[in-house]
């Protein structure tokens, strides 16, 4: 069996089961770092993707492996999603040697060059430049690849966006535009920060096309990412999504979330979870049972499980690399 999810992509049953199973490994990975950051196993700090698991799947499942994404500091969905293996990811925030950046990183570090990921990114807005770079070297090169750029709503008030998308639009670049409203920047509402009702909309600024999504229905992610893509792979340039979703948990390691109520957060919870809607959509269409998606949940969580048993046997760093693989 197979599903349409829009003139472009058609999923065969096999490949929506993985993506569902992905949404779940998105899921529990963060959730587990939440645990293991509350018990002081974490350093640093983290930022989880908890809630947003539609838009990482979502939008790298229309994208080929050649293709490349920039990402954020809340960026472990988008680094599961374009193929990172999650036990890496989980040895290098408990700061071991085989981790991705051999444990020196951290979670805002994380890349995965040869899977197209660029990496991480501490800086709001960051990415953004980055991405428009490596679409200029994708264009200029004649290399076919498109780059996906994740980003937030906080971000597209950053001077960083709106020099990169100008960019883009001028010299028609083949990248998408991809930001995550998870309706705030840290404490700041996103309606408090921005004087228009649609992120989307500052893409007629710049004489692309805008494109709002509910972030949190992967089908509708897909469908809209995937004729981004096409158009950017076509030549036509850049296109500007704007994804609709919400962060369950705090900005950061601590947030007593003070600027919003807990009725709020039990709506989205409850009412938009993007796994249980994706769940939904697949038990009606028939593609397949509840018993069946249980057990997938229950692969990702033991494949979660394995993950930190995997970064807990690892060795930390020896002191004597300390000044390896570090710039000045
Ligand atoms: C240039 C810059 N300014 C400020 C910060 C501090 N900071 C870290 S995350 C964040 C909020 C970003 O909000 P948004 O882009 O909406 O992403 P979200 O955290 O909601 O995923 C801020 C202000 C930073 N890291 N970099
Ligand atoms: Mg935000």
């Amino acid at each position: 069996m197979a599903m349409k999810v829009s003139d472009g992509v058609q999923l065969s049953t096999e490949r929506l089961l993985e993506l569902y199973h992905q949404m779940w490994l998105v899921r529990y990975f963060d959730e587990k770092v939440d645990e293991f950051f509350a018990k002081g196993l974490i350093h640093g700090t983290t930022h989880l993707c908890v809630g947003q698991e539609a838009t990482a799947v979502g939008a790298c499942a229309v994208l080929e492996e050649r293709d490349k994404i920039t990402s954020t500091h809340r960026g472990h969905g988008h680094c599961i999603a374009k193929g990172a293996q999650a036990d890496r990811m989980m040895a290098e925030l408990f700061g071991r040697e085989t981790g991705y950046c051999k444990g020196k990183g951290g979670s805002m570090h994380i890349a995965d060059v040869e899977k197209g990921n660029l990496g991480a990114n501490g800086i709001v807005g960051g990415g953004i430049p980055i991405a428009a770079g490596a679409a200029l070297t994708s264009k200029m090169k004649n290399l076919g690849y498109v780059v996906l750029c994740f980003f937030g709503d906080g971000a597209s008030n950053e001077g960083s966006f709106h020099e990169a998308i100008n960019l883009a639009a001028i010299w028609k670049l083949p990248v998408i535009f991809f930001c995550e409203n998870n309706q705030y920047g840290m404490s700041g509402p996103v309606k408090e920060m921005v004087a228009i009702e649609n992120i989307a909309d500052r893409s007629k600024a710049y004489g692309i096309p805008g494109v709002v999504v509910d972030g949190n229905d992967i089908f509708e992610v897909m469908k809209v990412t995937e004729e981004a893509v096409r158009r950017a792979r076509q030549g036509e340039g850049p296109t500007l999504i704007e994804a609709k979703t919400y962060r369950w948990k705090g900005h950061s390691k601590s947030d007593a979330k003070k600027y919003r109520t807990r009725e709020e957060e039990q709506q989205w919870r409850e009412e938009k979870d993007p796994i249980e809607k994706m769940a939904a959509r697949l038990i009606g269409d028939q593609i397949a049972s509840r018993e069946q998606l249980e057990a997938l949940r229950i692969k990702a969580y033991e494949e979660i499980e394995a993950a930190v048993q995997f970064a807990e046997a690892s060795p930390m760093p020896n002191p004597d690399t300390i000044t390896e693989d570090v710039f000045a």
